[in-house]
């Protein structure tokens, strides 16, 4: 349905309408800010920006925007503050924890179309990102000039590095390369009053007071949306191996991460569960990577310089008996046939719409931890299929519970909720964090007491009024 310029102007002039059918009240004030190609508010649109990889809750914005500039943020926020206009950031839309669902007549902001690497400085070896830019675009952009941007997970083919900063990105190279934050040298961004920050500029040291930049890294969209990025690139990757071994006792990871340390340079150290490994095999139809499958596995990356390193700790692993069995990759395909094993669990046990938990503790807690929590599950839901894998060089575990044919999304979701308190109560007396990488968003919000003190979120609370005065930025998501 088109409108005459008579009945556009009449609602323009009333700031609000209704949609076709009278659905949702939107701001017409958009239509004042971007041009038609820049917003949207067709239900499939609507539909498919207004989510992230979360299916608990159904996304429902008003309208869609695609700001080209800084400054259209910047005009979009103040009018939003204006006529109390809840906004929601949304990047590649691969977040794991809501954070980016449009649940309640929100204008998603969409950064598709600020997509560009706008700069690159190789003597600084820093590119300047807009934020839809995606994860996996920045790491081809720094491999074709010789260097490598390290930070790296499953979804990076989609992901945007607007998002990874919004959640401080972790993936399979922390124990290496660091989080996201680490490579975060700049950072300009439009706060919830439409004002621009630009934070340390890319400088290397810069002792001037506050460092800015890290508050909006991990804050999901919640103190004020990422324009630009200048993202630190390392300096190219060494050829690599990869080793995946099999390891019948969980604590006995720990003493194989620790033999390979005190050997070598590790740049992944991950695991998974035989659980996980049968049902990513079953999925891609992958071989066996041992002749004897064990409880647990752990896939191993590290330069190819240091193979003779690494064969001797290999030799001493299994000499303690801590390891039954291994391979080491011999080319470059059989590297990437093995990483398959680890980096295609989340795919492969989607079907079960499992119910996701994304915990850290100290790399020394994890045995006693990973013992309690399976406790814990098992206990509470004796024929649950438990899928233990994730980067356990950092610490970091995800914790799947799969979801039993017979039981609705609804039902199972309802029962792991009951178990969560006590999960999350593992994890405080843990002195651990109900969430390592994903984010809060709207999934883990209830829980955040459990890894942070009355005090901090206190805090928590004084910055998101500081910085988002109006409550528009991604409201209901982190703090609630
Ligand atoms: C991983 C991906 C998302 C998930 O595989 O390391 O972070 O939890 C996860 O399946
Ligand atoms: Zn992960």
């Amino acid at each position: 349905m088109t409108l005459g310029d008579v009945e556009r102007a009449a609602i323009l002039a009333a700031l609000f309408t209704y949609s076709a059918g009278g659905r949702l009240r939107m701001p017409t004030f958009l239509d004042e800010i971007f041009s038609p190609e820049q917003i949207a508010r067709d239900d499939d649109s609507c539909a498919n920006w207004g989510r992230d990889w979360t299916r608990d809750r159904a996304p429902a914005p008003s309208a869609v925007v695609f700001p080209k500039t800084a400054e259209e943020v910047q005009a979009l926020v103040r009018r939003a503050a204006e006529t109390a206009t809840a906004l929601v950031p949304s990047g590649g839309r691969t977040g794991l924890s809501g954070g980016a669902v449009a649940a309640n007549g929100e204008v998603v902001v969409s950064f598709d179309k600020m997509n560009r690497i706008v700069d690159f400085d190789a003597t600084d070896r820093i590119a300047r990102c807009q934020p839809g830019v995606v994860t996996g675009a920045l790491q081809s952009f720094a491999e074709d000039r010789g260097l490598m941007y390290p930070v790296d997970f499953a979804s990076s083919g989609s992901s945007h590095i607007g998002g990874n900063i919004a959640t401080n990105a972790g993936g399979i190279k922390v124990i290496r390369y660091g989080l996201t934050r680490d490579w975060v040298t700049g950072l300009q961004v439009v706060t919830g009053a439409g004002e621009l920050l630009k934070c340390n500029q890319g400088l290397t040291k810069n002792a001037t007071g506050y460092d800015l930049r890290h508050l909006f890294v991990g804050s999901e969209g919640t103190l004020g949306f990422i324009v630009e990025a200048e993202m630190r690139l390392a300096k190219a990757a060494q050829p690599h191996r990869v080793m995946v071994l099999g390891v019948p006792q969980f604590p006995d990871l720990l003493k194989v991460l620790a033999a390979f340390q005190q050997e070598i340079t590790l740049s992944a150290f991950e695991f998974f569960s035989q659980i996980a490994l049968d049902k990513v095999r079953a999925h891609r139809d992958l071989a066996e990577p041992l002749s004897t499958p064990t409880n647990f596995y752990a896939l191993l990356e590290f330069d190819d310089s240091e193979e003779d390193a690494a064969m001797a700790a290999f030799a001493r692993v299994m000499e303690e008996g801590w390891v039954t069995d291994g391979v080491l990759s011999q080319s470059d395909a059989q590297a990437a046939s093995l990483w398959q094993l680890r980096e295609g669990i989340s795919e492969s046990i989607a079907i079960y719409t499992p119910y996701k938990n994304d915990l850290a503790v100290k790399v020394s807690a994890l045995p006693e931890f990973l013992t309690k929590v399976t406790d814990c599950v098992q206990a509470a839901y004796p024929d649950y299929e438990v899928c233990w894998y994730g980067h356990i060089g950092d610490g970091n575990l995800h914790l799947n519970i799969l979801k039993p044919a017979a039981l609705s999304i609804e039902e199972f979701y309802a029962n792991c909720g009951t178990i969560s308190p006590q999960i999350f109560a593992l994890v405080e007396a843990a002195g651990g964090s109900i969430s390592a990488e994903h984010g809060v968003g709207t999934l883990k919000a209830d829980y955040l007491q459990f890894s942070r003190s009355p005090e901090q979120i206190a805090v928590m609370r004084g910055l998101k009024s500081l910085f988002d005065p109006h409550g528009i930025m991604n409201p209901g998501k982190l703090l609630v």
